[in-house]
């Protein structure tokens, strides 16, 4: 096993202001009334804190480009700040959503933790590339990826010292569901990502072992996993906002997961977003239980 001595760093972060659904939020306190760090044989596993939305967002969201931006503005700085502070080197953190609104938040914060040093996985059924410009919905978690590479314009409480993520810093896989003018961003940029036709033709083995290379050439960065649960097939996570058909398998993520640990203590931090119990709960705890087995065991 790995990372036996260190300490496992559970943040909630109840969060659903990057899209317009609620239930989402409710998710770090569901996992913990579950006791899922039970599941975790590693480590000294302890819930750090849970950050709801509500102690720090405005009464009124304002219309605009980006939906909530004020509210996630300053929620997110939150979130970054509270990551730094309670983050040592020898931690691993396993960041729970909430949407996908806080990738933003958590890959800056081990950015700014690691000097840059850092290489992001990033799984989902969507490309999370669009900017204001492009988005067909106005919601934020559709734009976190763009966001992180310096693409989008946002107001000055949304401008705070977050580092820029190098576009060949991350890779995605997973990816089903574009739209038409985010992929046309995304392959613009040269943005690496392999969608569910890819996998299939390459195997989920050389896929994860390709991504690591090209985000790690040379084996030395730490390793953050931002895992949307929509880029599970949806019979295996019904729970979850925003579905797209034929996606990965559990076992297809005990792969990526495998090579992942392979890195060691490198790998330091995880986020697990868009569990939505409200829309379906037996079936969607079966797997995030399993997806927290095969990613501690
Ligand atoms: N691409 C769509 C949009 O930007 C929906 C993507 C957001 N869904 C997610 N994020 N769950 O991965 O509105
Ligand atoms: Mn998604
Ligand atoms: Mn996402
Ligand atoms: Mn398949």
């Amino acid at each position: 096993s790995w990372r036996t001595n260190d300490n496992i760093k559970i943040l909630g972060s109840a969060v659903s202001i990057g899209q317009p659904r609620q239930g989402v939020e409710k998710t770090p306190s569901v996992l913990q009334a579950e006791k899922i760090e039970n599941l975790i044989p590693i480590g000294r596993v302890t819930w750090v804190e849970t950050i709801d939305q509500h102690a720090y967002t405005y009464e009124n969201p304002r219309a605009g480009p980006i939906r909530n931006v004020q509210d996630i503005a300053k929620y997110n700085k939150i979130l970054y700040d509270k990551i730094l502070s309670h983050l040592s080197t020898e931690d691993f953190l396993l960041t729970i959503g909430g949407d996908h609104s806080i990738g933003s938040a958590t890959v800056s914060a081990m950015l700014k933790a690691t000097d840059g040093n850092l290489g992001v996985i990033w799984i989902d059924a969507h490309g999370d590339c669009n900017t204001p410009e492009t988005s067909p919905s106005g919601n934020y978690h559709g734009m976190p990826v763009a966001h992180l590479l310096g693409l989008l314009q946002c107001p000055i409480e949304f401008q705070w010292d977050q580092p820029i993520l190098p576009v060949t810093s991350i890779a995605m896989i997973g990816i089903r569901d574009l739209d038409p003018e985010e992929k046309v961003l995304m392959d613009k940029i040269g943005i690496r990502y392999y969608t569910m036709e890819i996998i299939h033709e390459m195997g989920i083995e050389t896929v994860i072992t390709e991504a690591l290379k090209y985000i790690d050439p040379n084996g030395t960065k730490k390793i953050h996993v931002s895992f949307d649960v929509d880029g599970l097939d949806p019979e295996l996570v019904p729970g979850t906002g925003t579905i797209a058909p034929n996606g990965l398998t559990l076992h297809d993520y005990a792969v990526i997961a495998q090579k992942v640990k392979l890195t060691g203590d490198r790998f330091a931090s995880m986020d697990l977003v868009e569990i939505n119990f409200d829309i379906e709960k037996n079936v969607t705890l079966d797997s995030v239980k399993e997806i927290i087995r095969i990613t501690f065991q």
